[in-house]
């Protein structure tokens, strides 16, 4: 399928502006804390971030940090900003003040939206940044700052959109890698139509009767889609969660606002399942997962409980969103699916050969919503992006029937609640706690089947080894690091795998746990 997208375009007017036009404007667009607003609500919103970021001084292409929890304000500043050509860069809000400091220096963003709740952690941020000349607050703004809710209401909620073209740049989003900070993945304005199209619609045959809940907040590129631009892409409904999604707050919101696609993570459906006495609203008729491999066993006890199915399919930041996905009434239990259609994908050995069906490789994979390239990284573009390939770093096989099956990455990069972690990132956090001496992290599978990482740690002499040394490393751990990031275990060792040169084979510590659960008749696996 070729998709006819006009040269002239901006994203805002696909998404929000279309729906007026066609007569949409009384519906119900986002669903959030026992509030609904409609099209026309979201529109005017929209227009009024658009004008207030141009008060503020945001010309074409200048950066917009957005630090906002799931909210109407996520939606009105990230479509306001791109309706006047501006680029919303929304970020992570579970991260520390070094990262903040990071993307507003990266991005030199001009003005930040941030959420009062994360005012504390990111003031440090704000010191000294060269670039960034205003920060509005959703809530209660301090010293100098300006409050959303008023420079909001002083703006016009009319607003031309900013004649961009198709291939502007729309959006960025940060991406985690192995070293070094995370980099940012630019976005072009036909992107979120294409995944639109082919996935959310091609896939999932997204339609506006149907109501969105992601449990994958905004700020990832999965929740992006989900809670907002796919429905937003139709005329649908959107439920957003602001707060902290624990399992009991997941089905309050089942409960009450009635969705009809569900949207998380492996570990979000594992812990769902924890809760006995909570059954799932008939509503629902998909529910997707994506960010690490949904393991077949847990795909199953879903289905048994709930009698909905779990389509798990691969996405990317890179790539947008799911570019290989499982279908309704076509899952194979433990694979990722089958190549959404007008993506392309290949398997290739390490000479960039294809490998034969059946045989492990690298995948690359085509398609229009991918990236431009990296912010500030060209040597990060150059291998990533090789001309209309996109190398994932995952190792996949495909069967006869073009089912594509997850084999872990190239790289040693974990996904950890569908978040990526940095095993080089814990160890140097392990490090610089002073009993420590070396330490190497790897994934383990907890019982479940999902990915938690291990520390190994050898101590420095004069300091023991045990439990009460764990607990204190851990919680050295949990001051540096977001929660997901820390590890679920941690075991103490008289020494590391390393090469000649000296570098950590975490590949060997890999192995060795392959070995002990072989071993292990407790922990035999099953099929
Ligand atoms: C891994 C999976 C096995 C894989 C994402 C849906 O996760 C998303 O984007 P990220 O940039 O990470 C991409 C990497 O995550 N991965 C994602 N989904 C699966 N591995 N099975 C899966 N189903 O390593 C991939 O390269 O954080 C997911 C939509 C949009 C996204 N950005």
């Amino acid at each position: 399928m070729e998709l006819e997208i006009p040269k002239r375009f901006n994203a805002a007017t696909s998404f929000v502006d279309k729906h007026l036009a066609e007569g949409r404007g009384g519906r119900t667009a986002l669903l959030c804390e026992g509030r609904s607003w409609t099209y026309a609500e979201i529109y005017a919103l929209v227009n009024r971030c658009g004008n207030g970021l141009r008060e503020l001084g945001v010309e074409m292409e200048d950066r917009v940090l957005l630090a906002l929890l799931d909210s109407p304000e996520f939606a009105g500043a990230f479509f306001g900003a791109i309706k006047i050509g501006a680029v919303p860069v929304p970020v992570n809000t579970l991260v520390k003040a070094a990262e903040y400091a990071h993307f507003l220096r990266d991005s030199r963003a001009r003005v930040l939206l941030v959420h009062e709740s994360l005012l504390e952690e990111i003031s440090p941020a704000l010191q000294g940044q060269k670039y960034l000349r205003h920060v509005v607050v959703v809530g209660e703004p301090g010293p100098g700052q300006i409050r959303f809710r008023d420079w909001a209401a002083a703006a016009s909620p009319e607003l031309e959109p900013a004649d961009t073209h198709k291939d502007d740049v729309a959006f960025w989003l940060y991406s985690s890698g192995s070293t070094g900070m995370p980099k940012a993945v630019v976005h072009l304005q036909h992107d979120m139509l294409v995944a639109s199209e082919l996935y959310a619609r091609g896939v999932l045959g997204i339609a506006e009767s149907d109501r969105t809940f992601s449990v994958a907040k905004l700020f990832f590129a999965y929740g992006l889609g989900n809670g907002l631009y796919f429905p937003f892409h139709v005329g649908a409904s959107t439920i957003l969660l602001p707060g902290k999604p624990t399992p009991p707050k997941i089905f309050e919101v089942l409960e009450t606002h009635r969705p009809t696609l569900f949207f998380a993570v492996p570990t979000v459906y594992a812990a769902l399942l924890q809760e006995a006495a909570q059954a799932l609203t008939p509503t629902i008729r998909a529910c997707v997962s994506a960010g690490e491999a949904l393991p077949g066993e847990l795909y199953r006890l879903w289905k048994e409980r709930f009698g909905v199915e779990i389509l798990d399919g691969i996405g990317s930041t890179e790539m947008l969103h799911i570019f290989i996905s499982n279908r309704l009434g076509a899952v194979r239990p433990g694979s990722s699916g089958q190549l959404v259609p007008s993506y392309e994908a290949r398997i290739v050995d390490e000479g960039g050969n294809p490998v034969p069906v059946g045989e492990v490789g690298n995948l690359l994979v085509k398609g229009d919503s991918a990236a431009a390239y990296y912010w500030n990284n060209h040597e990060k573009t150059k291998s990533t992006m090789q001309g209309e390939w996109v190398v994932t770093g995952d190792k996949y096989y495909c069967d006869r029937e073009g089912y594509y099956w997850y084999c872990g990455r190239s790289d040693d990069m974990l996904k950890v609640k569908g978040m990526w972690v940095s095993p080089v990132e814990i160890e140097s956090t392990f490090v610089a706690h002073p009993a420590v001496l070396e330490s190497a992290v790897i994934g383990l599978q907890d019982e479940m089947g999902l990915t938690k990482p291990k520390a190994y740690v050898v101590v420095k002499k004069g300091h023991a080894p045990g439990p009460s040394l764990a607990d204190e490393l851990l919680q050295h751990a949990r001051k540096a690091l977001p929660d997901f990031k820390c590890p679920a275990w941690v075991e103490f060792v008289d020494d590391l795998p390393k090469t000649a040169t000296g570098k950590i084979r975490r590949f060997k510590l890999r192995e060795q746990e392959t070995l002990k659960v072989q071993m292990s008749p407790s922990r035999k696996v099953e099929r």
